[in-house]
């Protein structure tokens, strides 16, 4: 019981050992402060990850755009896309988000028929740039689609003129067309597309570089080095869809991401 300190000596002791208390506690506190601040950089950082995850895709460096098909708000749902400009998909006649196929989610965008689309408006090249530019995307052929349908389109609506992510002229073919002053297209010839499967579906423009078209699906690539010239204005507009009078479709897209670089 000896060992055991008073009251009066214990205040005595701390009175003698004031300053060397105080030595300690800095010590302490020097030694406790980073150690602190790692565990706060830790717990930030967690938040940080969860906010991400929670808030979708982001629209930073060359990733213009990106829809999953999850709620006509682009940025809404799960997976959630992202967009450097209109988040608001314009539903245009029979399209719908359907939950029959998908790629990702719960839902993909269902074109049904001839005409029927999702509309972005599009500003200053915003959301897609007519110089260069990468469309990707997942397609669902649920019938075979008429030859020329258009499955992604991008518009100067001012000139009339347009970029097109489309059907070749043999309906199991992928091609792309840059429609400027004089039409210029590549267009796969052994991506042998069947209904029931779903593809992923990448197509590039540079205006400015050696090749200028390429477009892939199924393993299939053609390019095109063929002189293209650039839209008169910037795109104003981008179709999911249909945006010309074809004959029944009958096609699904997933998972598209529009980048304003050659990816
Ligand atoms: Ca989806």
């Amino acid at each position: 019981m000896g060992s055991i300190v008073g009251a009066g000596q214990f205040w005595a002791l701390t009175g003698r050992m004031e300053t060397d208390m105080k030595k300690l506690i800095l010590v302490l506190m020097l030694a406790l402060i980073p150690g602190l601040s790692l565990a706060g950089s830790q717990e930030i950082q967690s938040v940080v990850m969860m906010a991400k995850a929670q808030g979708g895709d982001s629209c930073t460096g060359d990733l213009l755009f990106s829809w999953h098909m999850e709620n006509t708000t682009v940025t809404s749902g799960t997976p959630a896309g992202c967009s450097a400009g209109d988040t608001t998909a314009t539903t245009v006649s029979g399209a719908e988000l359907s939950a029959t196929y998908k790629s990702d989610g719960t839902y993909s965008a269902s074109i049904p028929t001839s005409g029927d689309r999702f509309t972005f408006t599009a500003s200053g090249g915003d959301i897609a740039k007519r110089a260069a530019g990468t469309i990707s995307f997942d397609l669902y052929l649920s019938t075979t689609p008429a030859t020329g349908a258009i499955l992604v389109s991008l518009h100067d609506t001012i000139s009339g003129k347009r970029i097109d992510v489309k059907i070749g002229s043999a309906t199991d073919e992928i091609g792309i067309r840059y429609a400027s002053a004089t039409d210029t297209s590549a267009t796969t010839t052994t991506a042998n597309l069947t209904t029931g499967v779903w593809y992923s579906v990448v197509a590039k423009w540079d205006v400015a570089a050696g090749t200028k078209l390429s477009v892939s699906a199924n393993s299939a690539t053609a390019t095109s080095t063929m002189a293209i010239t650039q839209l008169a204005n910037e795109i104003d507009s981008v179709a999911v869809g249909d945006s010309f009078t074809q004959t029944t479709n009958g096609y699904y897209i997933d998972n598209l991401k529009i980048y304003g670089t050659w990816q």
